[in-house]
């Protein structure tokens, strides 16, 4: 049989945090989901498989038609992020509109997020059945019913429509826990060194995933808490796989890279033994590393730590359930800086604590005062499982009636609410974004160090392109007049 695998074009992109063009061009990662499940796949059947990167392709509707008409695929998976859910539902139409008969599935992390209102999805009719949870095993069995014309009963977390035409959904969502028994994501994909991050140096970079899950709790996240780490020597197999196929930096995209120092410290240990000679970053908590740790990170090729900062005012911490203190935050800005890491701050701006300019203005007042590369400020835009998502709607701070209808029938005519507006209207968050934006990047001492660590032609290109951004978030309108 031939298989696609698509990660859909991002066109309606619902909004999340962070005005759309802000993401838009600065950075594109490879789609590690299904890489992974296209080898998978590969090593456990004899199916054709292709990867479709609808974003890498700068695909539209009419050319993911023109792909799937020529390629004629037998089974279509679709990966489904909640804030592309038109996307995935009008990608799933473009492919029964030209052969009814190929079975659409869907996966990813909507479907384990939403497991009983993506059953709706298949009501429209162009989905064929739901994997819920971790891909690789299911999506391998179902392929073998699909194959075998035999209903798809015997698999745990999924749903699908039987032969009598009702919607089934069997079990909860699947998480394998040994992950190292796991393929290597499958690297061999059109444009795969066309992948960019801003703060990779023009390197060429890919993503790697060394465990799945986060077992802290934070009440504006929504990750998934069944923590699990693959073992460092498999973590270095791949990562000698990804320098013999000439990629020179690899960003960890877990969600916490450093659950434990002893973790990283091991890691970092079999690199060095290794002689291992690639340059990666890591998305990390403060409370987690320390100046032994950091320095050997470095010696280990650690160029970069990308951490959750979220604010800087000790109550607002204890009040979204961080763990983590001012000083602790200080501290590993400092101490990075020490061991010459380059560092990116992620800070929310409009938590429920914030509620007025100035406390607002002490989170940007943290931002400039710890020693951070980057900083990246969004609005609290907690998606309905997430803790806070729970307490706005206790609260009357959101409506949950469009969060319902979205999820059972994607529409982007559904307001959906996107900020915590109980203190601060929706207009005056997006210009207290501006204000984080302009009072961390409009300092000589920003401006001189970002332009001192252009290596390359491609990292003038991207830091133009982050500047054009910040541009258009000064130009963003409102109701109330420009802001
Ligand atoms: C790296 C990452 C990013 C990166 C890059 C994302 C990218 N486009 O590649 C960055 C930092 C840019 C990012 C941004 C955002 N992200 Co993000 N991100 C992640 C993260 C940490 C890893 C993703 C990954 O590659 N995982 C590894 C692979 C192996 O796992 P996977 O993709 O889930 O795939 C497995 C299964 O889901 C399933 N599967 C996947 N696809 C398919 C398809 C089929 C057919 C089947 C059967 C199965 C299947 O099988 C796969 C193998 O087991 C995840 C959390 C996580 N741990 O997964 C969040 C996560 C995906 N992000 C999330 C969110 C909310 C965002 C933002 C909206 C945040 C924001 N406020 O801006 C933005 C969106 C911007 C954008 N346009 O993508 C949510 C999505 C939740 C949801 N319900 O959709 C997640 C799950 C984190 C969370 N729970 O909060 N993100
Ligand atoms: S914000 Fe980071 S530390 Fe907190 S729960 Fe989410 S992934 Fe874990």
């Amino acid at each position: 049989m031939r298989i696609v695998l698509i990660r859909p074009t991002d066109a309606n992109r619902i909004w999340v945090g962070i005005p759309r063009f802000f993401n838009n061009g600065i950075f594109l990662f490879p789609p590690l989901g299904i890489m992974q499940l296209k080898a998978h796949i590969e090593r456990h059947t004899s199916h054709e498989v292709y990867l479709y990167d609808c974003l890498i392709h700068k695909a539209d509707y009419e050319k993911l038609g023109g792909f799937i008409k020529g390629y004629k695929p037998d089974v279509v998976g679709i990966s489904a992020f909640t804030h592309s859910l038109i996307d995935v539902v009008q990608s799933a139409k473009v492919v029964k509109d030209i052969e009814p008969s190929i079975h659409v599935v869907i996966g990813g992390p909507h479907t384990y997020t939403f497991p009983e209102e993506s059953r709706y999805l298949i009501d429209g009719g162009c989905v064929d059945s739901i994997l819920l949870g971790d891909g690789e095993e299911n999506l391998v069995r179902l392929i073998e019913a699909i194959e075998k014309k035999e209903e798809p009963s015997g698999i745990e977390g999924i749903i699908y429509r039987n032969k009598e035409g009702r919607v089934i959904r069997r079990g909860r969502p699947v998480y394998l826990k040994d992950l190292d028994s796991i393929s290597f994501p499958s690297r061999d994909i059109p444009g795969i060194k066309s992948y960019y991050t801003p703060a990779s140096h023009g390197r060429t970079m890919t993503t790697m995933i060394t465990s799945r899950g986060c077992p802290y709790s934070c009440k504006f996240c929504n990750v998934q808490r069944q923590y699990r780490s693959r073992s460092v020597v498999n973590i270095v197999d791949e990562m000698e796989d990804c320098r013999d196929k000439g990629f020179k930096e690899i960003f960890f995209i877990d969600d916490t890279f450093n659950v434990t120092k002893d973790r990283v410290a091991g890691l970092c240990e079999e690199i060095i033994k290794r002689g291992l000679d690639v340059k990666w970053g890591c998305k990390a908590r403060c409370d987690q590393v320390d100046a032994k740790t950091l320095e050997l990170a470095k010696r280990a090729g650690c160029v970069r730590m990308h951490y959750g900062v979220e604010t800087g005012e000790p109550q607002g911490l204890d009040s979204i359930d961080k763990r983590v203190s001012p000083e602790r935050i200080m501290e590993a800005f400092v101490e990075s800086k020490r061991a010459r890491i380059r560092t990116v701050a992620y800070f929310i701006i409009g938590c429920p604590h914030e509620k007025n300019i100035a406390d607002v203005l002490r989170t940007i007042r943290f931002a400039q005062k710890i020693p951070a590369d980057f900083a990246v400020f969004s609005l609290l835009s907690p998606y309905p499982d997430a803790q806070f998502y729970k307490e706005g709607v206790e609260k009357n701070v959101f409506d949950p009636k469009p969060w319902a209808e979205f999820l059972r029938n994607p529409s982007p005519d559904t307001a959906l609410p996107t900020c915590w507006e109980e203190h601060f209207t929706k207009e005056e968050l997006l210009y207290l974004l501006k204000i984080a934006h302009r009072k961390f990047y409009y300092r000589p001492s920003t401006i001189l160090n970002a332009l001192f660590n252009i290596h390359s032609a491609t990292e003038l290109k991207r830091i133009v392109g982050g500047g054009a951004s910040l541009m258009k978030l000064e130009l963003l309108a409102t109701p109330h007049g420009r802001i």
